[in-house]
């Protein structure tokens, strides 16, 4: 890190020197992050967290015993002075000592504001409701094919500000709507909204604020990649006045998109044939579309098609994404406890041909679940539903398809054991937060994988239904 131009760089963007009074809102990752950087720049900071005790915080008094740190609550003296708010994405910008700090005149600014301003590489920025992980892993494997020294992260796991480093030649950024929305400064080479699906609607006003907030990905200049399928994101051209377009699309011609081709389906540029469909080892046509938004960015920042391509075909996939766990009797047990909202489970579900046992349920953030109901009606025999929203969706479903209810993973693995018959499979794909009741969605899927292996032939017997359809198990 060029500390010195970066520092000036601070100054001149967002008026940030030793002389500030900086706070840093939120001891999580991110948090961590934040404060590892200012320490790199010796820039002074307090941070403060509404937790009573966050789980990273003893590890970091422990190597920062100088740094003021304010835990179970906002303290109000905090934010009273503090001229710069640098503010974790997981803590919402309308929480009132934010807004009082904001309106006596400190300036709010992001990771990805700091780490955008820090480093000279160029930036692919990754957002959408679905797919982003996929995509940003394709996009950081084709460049590691292709030879380029390359950080992957941002909400997909390690935070930007940790994956700086001297001789990077390219960052690839998933970037979540939370960390857009207090962003300013992003300047992406290449950046792409993959599609908007209706999420995280208890922080977001509504579907529109949410996709307004995805776009601020497009600030500046460079190549935005649209999918031509999704109506929200092909509107967006019109904002991207700086930046050249190139697009991607299953359904409609685009720059990347599908043609058969003496029977069989290409992955397409142009005019140019690329690779078969088949040789994509990910199931699902989101799968498809999420190679071609791969191959678009990767294009943008030209890199060569025989690496792209290569890296596709070695894709293996990330954990807890229509992950197979187990074929057990010819049931086939899958794993997309990803799946957290709406639009992943429908996409899920699309690519299924043979009779589905769904699992589903957890916190639905203030979706409808109406949503879900054509595709559950047309692809799944029985739901399983357990967490926080289970009433929401069970009322949706109105009837339409068997339901049963479940108490924890354990149970209701043991209920689809029950219902499942040879050549079914049995989908955990909860078109739901996991919070309510597991550590995250790797928890959900973890226990989930648990449940399966060790069902027995006893715990397989049929459930009982009662007079409401609901399951004693
Ligand atoms: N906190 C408060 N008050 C609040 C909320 C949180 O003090 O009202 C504190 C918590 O006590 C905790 C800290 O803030 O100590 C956590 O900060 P955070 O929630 O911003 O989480 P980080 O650990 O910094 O992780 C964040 C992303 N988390 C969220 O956006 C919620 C991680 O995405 C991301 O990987 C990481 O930064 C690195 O960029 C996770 C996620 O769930 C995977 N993202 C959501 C998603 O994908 O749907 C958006
Ligand atoms: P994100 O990082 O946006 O959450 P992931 O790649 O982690 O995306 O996938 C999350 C969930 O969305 C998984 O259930 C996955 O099967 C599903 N999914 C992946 N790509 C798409 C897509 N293009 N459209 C809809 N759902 C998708």
């Amino acid at each position: 890190m060029n500390t010195e131009i970066i520092l000036q760089t601070l100054k001149n963007t967002f008026g940030l020197d030793a002389r500030s009074k900086v706070l840093v809102v939120g001891l999580g990752v991110t948090g961590l992050s934040v404060a590892h950087y200012l320490d790199q720049l010796s820039l002074p900071y307090a941070i403060v967290d509404s937790r009573i005790k966050p789980a990273l915080m003893a590890e970091f008094i422990e190597q920062h015993p100088e740094v003021p740190v304010f835990t179970g609550g906002f303290d109000a003296d905090a934010f009273n002075v503090a001229t710069h708010l640098i503010v974790s994405p997981g803590v919402a910008l309308d929480e009132p000592a934010i807004l009082a700090a904001l309106a006596r005149g400190a300036k709010s600014l992001s990771d990805i504001d700091l780490f955008s301003r820090s480093v000279t590489a160029p930036i692919v920025a990754i957002t959408g409701s679905n797919g982003k992980s996929t995509v940003t892993t394709m996009v950081g494997d084709m460049a590691k094919v292709a030879g380029k020294k390359v950080g992957v992260g941002g909400n997909l796991g390690v935070p930007a500000l940790d994956l700086i480093t001297d001789d990077a030649e390219l960052y690839v950024l998933e970037l979540s709507s939370f960390q857009l929305e207090r962003t300013t400064q992003l300047y992406a080479a290449a950046a792409t909204v993959l599609n908007i699906s209706a999420d995280h609607l208890d922080r977001h006003a509504s579907v529109v604020d949410y996709a307004n907030q995805k776009q601020i990905v497009f600030n500046g200049t460079g190549v935005m990649v649209l999918n031509v399928d999704d109506p929200m994101v092909d509107a967006m051209r019109q904002q991207g006045l700086g930046r050249s377009i190139l697009t991607f699309g299953l359904n409609y011609k685009a720059d990347f998109y599908i043609a058969k081709v003496q029977g069989g389906d290409y992955l397409m540029y142009q005019d140019q044939r690329l690779m078969p469909v088949a040789d994509l080892p990910l199931e699902g046509s989101h799968n498809v579309a999420n190679a071609l938004a791969a191959l678009a960015l990767g294009v943008a920042m030209h890199l060569d098609m025989a690496s792209m391509c290569k890296a596709l075909r070695e894709f293996k996939g990330l954990a807890h994404r229509m992950q197979k766990v187990a074929v057990i009797k010819e049931v086939a047990w899958i794993n997309d406890s990803k799946a957290t909202n709406i639009g992943a489970c429908v996409a899920a579900l699309q690519g299924y041909t043979h009779p589905l046992v769904l699992i589903a349920g957890g916190d639905a953030k203030g979706a409808d679940m109406l949503d879900l109901v054509p595709a559950i009606k047309a692809k799944v025999k029985s739901v399983i539903l357990m967490g926080k929203d289970a009433a929401l969706i069970e009322r949706a479903l109105n009837g339409c398809v068997p339901t049963y209810s479940a108490a924890n993973m354990q149970q209701a693995v043991k209920i689809a054991a029950g219902i499942a018959l040879t050549g079914d499979s049995v989908l955990l794909s909860p078109a739901c937060a996991s919070i309510d009741q597991f550590r995250d969605y790797k928890d959900r899927g973890e226990q989930f994988t648990r449940a399966v292996l060790a069902l027995s032939n006893a715990g397989k017997d049929k459930p009982v239904k009662n007079a409401h359809g609901k399951v004693s198990a």
